[in-house]
């Protein structure tokens, strides 16, 4: 009755024209499935969305992603607000609209990049970073009660070191109850959070993650590593991961690349490739976690009509462990099938 009322409401949006997304401008609808076993990527076909962040809460899969504008300004990208979408069976999705954006943000006026979304004692931070209205790259956080949002800042930066690094946070809890904020292109750096997530323990700072070529390979980014950005940090049977976007020697578009850890704070191994370029845009951007069984890579490419480097699109991959809890490369794919 619900998804046909919906339905009735999207077909009704469409005879009068009416975007039913909330901020943003773009006119394009959000697809709403009806029964199905496969979803095609990319997975959301009404906007171009990027730099995917899944968070599983209870018996659903929310995901986060960032808004690629239809309209460019100054030939960039041109991004203004977070979107979320949820799912408990991969294939059926619930758009639920702009859920935070720069207009939320008094002290940010550009560049709404990669988030990503945890939950701790009931209530919801959304890690993003913004373009400062007074310069610079930094960290806000979004709070809320909901997992769909709506997200009110925090109304300062968390992070701000006053230069272009402090982007694209990873956010992790681990058993012990320490909370670990990993961000940073062209260097990896991490905070550790305290228990209210919304501030950081300033004796141990913000910590510069030593980047050799045994933790991150060889590459052609500005280390002399393969580290790009867009780290993804979490812990799987005691191996911890850092997955990343990442370029190689020679190669002027991202990779995602992997390292591991017996530790949250490294030292990290190098562990190889996860997606190679072939069929990408310039960046790539990793969010990985375990739903009901199975795993998933979230990824983007720029595979929706019109797609380009700034008009990109978030697809998804379900991948297996190997016995040592090593990755093998994963294929860019067609979809995922239904699960229960
Ligand atoms: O989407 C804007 C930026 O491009 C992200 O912050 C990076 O990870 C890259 O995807």
């Amino acid at each position: 009755m619900i998804k046909r009322t919906r339905i009735a409401g999207v077909v009704l949006a469409v005879m009068l024209g009416i975007s039913l997304l909330g901020c943003g401008g773009d006119t394009k609808m959000a697809e709403t499935n009806t029964e199905k076993s496969f979803h095609e990527n990319p997975i959301i076909k009404g906007i171009y969305t990027a730099d995917p962040a899944p968070m599983v809460y209870g018996d659903t899969l929310y995901l986060y992603t960032t808004h690629d504008e239809d309209e460019l300004v100054n030939d960039f990208y041109t991004m203004k607000d977070w979107r979320c979408f949820s799912t408990r069976d991969m294939v059926n999705w619930e758009d639920h609209g702009c859920i935070f954006s720069l207009d939320d943000i008094g002290w940010a006026d550009d560049r709404a990049w990669a988030p990503q979304c945890i939950e701790r004692n009931g209530k919801f931070y959304l890690y993003c970073p913004v373009h400062k209205r007074n310069g610079g790259m930094a960290i806000a956080v979004g709070i809320s009660d909901s997992p769909a949002g709506p997200f009110k800042d925090l109304g300062h930066p968390l992070v701000d070191e006053g230069d272009w690094n402090d982007i694209d946070p990873t956010v992790f809890i681990d058993d012990d109850g320490q909370a670990y904020l990993y961000f940073g292109n062209p260097e990896l750096r991490y905070v550790l959070l305290n228990e209210n997530m919304i501030t950081y323990d300033k004796e141990v700072g913000i910590v510069k993650v030593p980047m050799t070529e045994e933790s991150f390979a060889k590459g052609s980014h500005d280390t002399g590593t393969s580290y790009g950005e867009g780290p993804w940090f979490y812990k799987r049977d005691g191996l911890y991961y850092m997955v990343y976007a990442a370029f190689g020697e020679g190669k002027n578009m991202e990779h995602l690349a992997y390292s591991t850890s017996v530790s949250p704070t490294g030292p990290w191994v190098y562990g190889g490739v996860l997606m190679t370029e072939e069929g990408g845009v310039f960046t790539n951007h990793p969010g990985i976690c375990d739903f009901k069984g199975h795993s998933y890579l979230f990824y983007h490419t720029g595979d929706l009509p019109g797609g380009s480097l700034f008009h990109r699109s978030v697809c998804v991959a379900e991948f297996t462990y190997n016995e040592d809890g090593s990755i093998d490369t994963i294929d860019k794919c067609g979809g995922v099938s239904a699960i229960e």
